[in-house]
């Protein structure tokens, strides 16, 4: 079949030993991957910043060495020039040093991760919610991504020295939001691509709120199945307490008497969906009025800590980072009350009890 119809590349679904692929590769005259260099390969098309280029050399660096041991049999057996006459010590030198590659991508990518935590402090202390987008590659993210960017008035980028260009700094209502773009999720993703792109899930594990994009112009059975594989790719990165808004798009594809059917085969499964299209703007004001009422789940929370200098410290720490309300200071106590998403509310409730406080929340 390669043969016939010019095949440049076979892809394989299942994973390919490096002597299978080379078998192939030699049976057929066609380059032969599998899932794993696909996805790797889509990444790098993709891939439009220093750091997410350090993730894909990260992913392949770690995948030359799961086979390392093998590529060097192999290129024994079959007297490549430059593998030729590899002795055990030469072998071992090869490994340490994809090894020590490995280990200064790591650091590189550390640093860039703890400018990130910064990078979030900071917009937490300015007042911003993230929105991040999520769903299948093609679902129409991007589309979105930039509708939204369109439909909203911008505000001053200088704020932030390091906003990449899937980031847009935007006013929502009364709102100011962060909205980025992502790569989107994959089926199956590989352990160790889940690892190297953890960076690449931060962005939507510390979002305020989760934008979901579906393509609901694809057959039931796809839509179903790739939604719940989002919605258990959200639960297994740590991103569970993020409210979601699902965009279901597309919907300039269906038939007129299409829309019931599926709000019928979503009813329950999408959380809190909105018929769009990215295209064409259509509903873009709803999905934006959706969007408002769960960042505006904004809840009040109270607390009240013994005056210590570790709990002065920490008060001082909130003052930057949630938007206090009032601060009372009673006997040998300090009652304080903050308005905070519900994922930073929590975080403040486990220090407060860790300082042996008490807390409460009303909605
Ligand atoms: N008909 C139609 N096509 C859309 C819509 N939104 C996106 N697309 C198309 O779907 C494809 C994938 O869109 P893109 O935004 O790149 O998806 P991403 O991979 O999720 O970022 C592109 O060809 C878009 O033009 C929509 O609302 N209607
Ligand atoms: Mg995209």
């Amino acid at each position: 079949m390669v043969k016939k119809s010019g095949v440049k590349k076979t892809i394989f679904d299942n994973e390919l030993t490096p002597v299978q692929a080379h078998n192939l590769a030699k049976a057929t005259g066609a380059a032969a991957i599998d899932r794993f260099q696909l996805i790797l390969e889509i990444f790098a098309t993709r891939a439009s910043t220093y750091e997410a280029h350090l993730q894909i050399r990260l992913a392949e660096l770690r995948y030359e060495l799961s086979r390392a041991k093998e590529r060097v049999r192999l290129a024994r057996m079959e007297e490549q020039p430059g593998f030729m006459g590899l002795g055990k010590y030469e072998v071992d030198l090869y490994y340490e040093t994809v090894k020590r590659r490995i280990r200064s991508i790591q650091e590189k990518l550390k640093k860039k991760q703890e400018k990130r935590r910064l990078h979030r402090d900071r917009r937490t202390e300015l007042g911003f919610s993230s929105i991040s987008l999520a769903g299948y590659t093609n679902a129409g993210k991007s589309s979105l991504f930039n509708m939204l960017a369109e439909e909203m008035v911008p505000v001053n980028p200088s704020l932030f020295t390091t906003l990449s260009t899937t980031t847009r700094a935007m006013r929502l209502s009364k709102r100011k939001v962060l909205l980025t773009d992502t790569v989107g999720f994959i089926d199956r993703l590989p352990l160790m691509l889940i690892q190297a792109f953890r960076s690449t899930l931060e962005e939507t594990v510390f979002s305020d709120l989760i934008l979901l994009v579906v393509d609901i112009s694809e057959p039931n059975e796809d839509i179903k199945r790739k939604l719940s594989s989002c919605l258990e790719t959200i639960q297994r990165i740590g991103a569970a307490g993020i409210p979601v808004v699902t965009a279901l798009n597309k919907m300039d594809l269906l038939p007129e008497n299409g829309m019931d059917d599926k709000a019928e085969l979503l009813k329950g499964a999408a959380p809190s969906p909105v018929l769009i299209s990215a295209l064409n703007g259509t509903n873009i004001n709803r999905l934006k009025q959706e969007i408002i009422k769960h960042l505006e789940d904004y809840m009040q929370a109270t607390f009240s800590l013994p005056v210590t200098n570790e709990t002065m410290s920490f008060v001082s720490w909130l003052f930057g980072r949630a938007s206090v309300q009032d601060v009372e200071y009673e006997a040998d106590n300090v009652k304080v009350v903050i308005k905070a998403v519900p994922l930073f509310a929590d975080k403040v409730r486990g220090r407060v009890e860790q300082l042996g406080g008490t807390f409460n929340t009303y909605s």
